[in-house]
């Protein structure tokens, strides 16, 4: 009899070990969700471009890509391929540091920045550039590629 007691208050601990983890989980699920609701999504681009620019993941107009038509203070704040790690167990994808390759519209132009709130090195694009390694630069994968993180968007 005492030792059935024993096993169901052992049961009641593990029902209540479980709770907490459930509780625990929850709680870092959360805080995922709130982590994906601060980055904005951008459209992909466009079948035809004819206002503002889009940027690629890759070169050569390949990959994810993202259609601006505004000025883009900030990159990071925007859901895209490329992983960033946050912490030493959380990660963000988004398209800082991503882009290497840019499409500019008829009439429109883009300066690319490899900082945030348009600092860093830069240059302006009035055409269509399908490989940022070759473009003046130095970032560490070559000319500005993978390495922009605000960008300008303007109509000439
Ligand atoms: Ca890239």
């Amino acid at each position: 009899m005492l030792r059935r007691r024993e096993s169901g208050g052992i049961a009641g601990g593990d029902v209540s070990n479980a709770a907490a983890r459930a509780a625990r989980y929850a709680g870092s699920f959360v805080a995922a969700v709130l982590l994906v609701g601060c980055v904005e999504s951008l459209p992909t681009a466009p079948s035809e471009l004819t206002t503002g620019v889009t940027i690629y993941e890759h070169a050569n107009f390949v990959g994810a890509s993202a259609h601006l038509t505004q000025d883009v203070s900030d990159l990071k704040g925007y859901a895209g391929p490329c992983e960033h790690e946050l912490t030493e167990t959380t990660a963000q994808n988004d398209w800082n540091d991503c882009v290497s390759s840019v499409r500019i519209a008829p009439g429109w132009y883009a300066v690319i920045f490899t900082d945030d709130d348009f600092r860093g090195q830069s240059l302006e694009l009035t055409a269509d550039a399908p490989n940022l390694q070759l473009v003046p630069g130095s970032c560490s994968h070559g000319g500005l590629n993978d390495c922009i993180t605000s960008v300008r968007v303007r109509q000439r």
